[in-house]
Order: structure tokens, then sequence, then C-alpha cells
């Protein structure tokens, strides 16, 4: 093992419900209304596809024009930033930073491939970007989660084949898309779907995730 990449919402921190009211207040303005089951449906997908969801589950999704969407995007987007200044240090999820140290102790690198263009921001605020080797820019990878496309990038970017990394994800998308790039997949979250999207080992929660207990996870694959 040389690399963890990790997925920033839902395994380092929770910014789901701030994604969720921003989306919301957005629906709302367009007259449509949905409840958190269906936001679950928008966990660890782009800005985009998050929001031609909405609109088809509206019924109105040929109703808007390219430019249309932009601006009800960036609208989602404005109101989430404003949201994430109340994150800090604090809403690092539970073992997280312990990991993090570790790994730095024992010299395996450290990705990010998050498909949050807000993430550069949201490490910032929590005060761990000095953590991280490789950070990857969601905007320059064509295919979203599940293409295996950002985990791939990140192991490039890290220097190590996807065979020597372990991928942390806590969507389905996410898990498929780091069983597709052939890396080693943890999951954080339910078991029954996690192991359902192809996870090596789940955790169903983030204070499970202990540097010792993943190498020799690892080791006997
Ligand atoms: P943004 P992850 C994902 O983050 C979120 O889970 C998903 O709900 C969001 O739509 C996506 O980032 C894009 O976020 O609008 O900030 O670019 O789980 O991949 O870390
Ligand atoms: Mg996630």
């Amino acid at each position: 093992m040389k690399a963890v990449i990790f997925d920033l919402d839902g395994v380092i921190t929770d910014t789901a419900e701030f994604h969720f009211q921003a989306w919301r207040n957005m629906a709302n303005s367009i007259h449509i209304d949905f409840d958190r089951e269906f936001n679950e449906e928008l966990k660890g997908i782009s800005r985009m596809d998050s929001l031609n969801k909405i609109l088809d589950y509206g019924g109105v999704i040929d109703n808007y024009s390219d430019e249309q969407k932009e601006e009800l995007a960036d609208s989602k987007n404005n109101e989430y930033v404003s949201l994430l200044s109340e994150l800090k240090p604090e809403h690092i999820y539970p073992g997280i930073k312990k990991l993090l140290d570790a790994l730095k102790e024992n010299d395996i690198k450290i990705g990010l491939a998050s498909a949050s263009k807000n993430g550069p921001t949201i490490l910032d605020r929590l005060g761990i970007t000095n953590y991280f080797d490789v950070i990857v820019n969601p905007a320059l990878i064509e295919n979203g989660k599940p293409a295996p496309d950002i985990f791939l990038k990140a192991a490039l970017d890290l220097g190590v084949t996807p065979e020597e990394c372990i991928g942390i994800e806590d969507a389905e998308a996410g898990i498929k898309a780091i069983k597709d790039a052939n890396m080693f997949a943890v999951g954080v979250g339910t078991v029954d779907v996690m192991k359902k999207a192809g996870a090596d080992i789940v955790l169903e929660n983030t204070k499970e995730l202990v540097f010792s207990s993943l190498l020799d996870a690892f080791k006997q694959t």
C-alpha cells in the first residue's frame, strides 16, 4: 500500500446537510419540492448531474436551456458556499485526523478524489490541506463517478499504480469508481449497500478507519 485516496463529503466531513438545504431552496424557487430520501440520490454526483436529476424529478427538465441551468446551479452554489463558512476543524469526522497522522508517519501518500469543486475550500476550513499530496480538480475530469477517472488521476499524480492504492468512499457511485480503477475499496456506511456496490471491506463509522487495520485488510488481497 503506497497511497490512500479519500472521498471528501461523507468520509472526511459531512456537508450533505448544506447541499440539501441549498438544493431544496433552489428547487423550491422553481416550484419543485423534494425530501431527504430523494436527496440521497444526489450524494457523490456532480453539481450539474444533481441539478439534472432535480429537474427530471420535477418533470421540467426540457423547460430549461443550458444557460438557465448554469444560473440555477450558480444560485445553489452561492448559498452552499455561504453555509460552508459555518464549517470548523471540529467538524472533521472521528478517526480521520488520527488516520491522516498515521499515514504521514508511515510515508503513505494522501490524495483527494472529491466530485466537489469546493473541495479545497472545505479542506482549508477544516485545517487539513497540508496533509494532501494531491487534490484532483474535478473540473478537469471528463467522466464523473461512477467512472474511475478521478481515482486514476489521483494515482497518476501521486506517482503510484492503482493496485498500490486504497480508496475510501461513502457513496455507491464512488465505490464503483474505485473498483473500476482497480483499487482496494473501503466503504463507509451500510454494509448491504456498500457490499452491493463492490466494497472490499465496509466500516460503519469513520472511527474504524485505523491505519493498522487498513494495512492488514489490504495485505490479505
Ligand atoms: P460541488 P464528494 C460531492 O462530494 C457531494 O457528495 C455531492 O453531493 C456534490 O453534488 C458534489 O460533491 C459536487 O459538489 O457542487 O461543491 O462541486 O462526496 O465527491 O466529496
Ligand atoms: Mg462522498
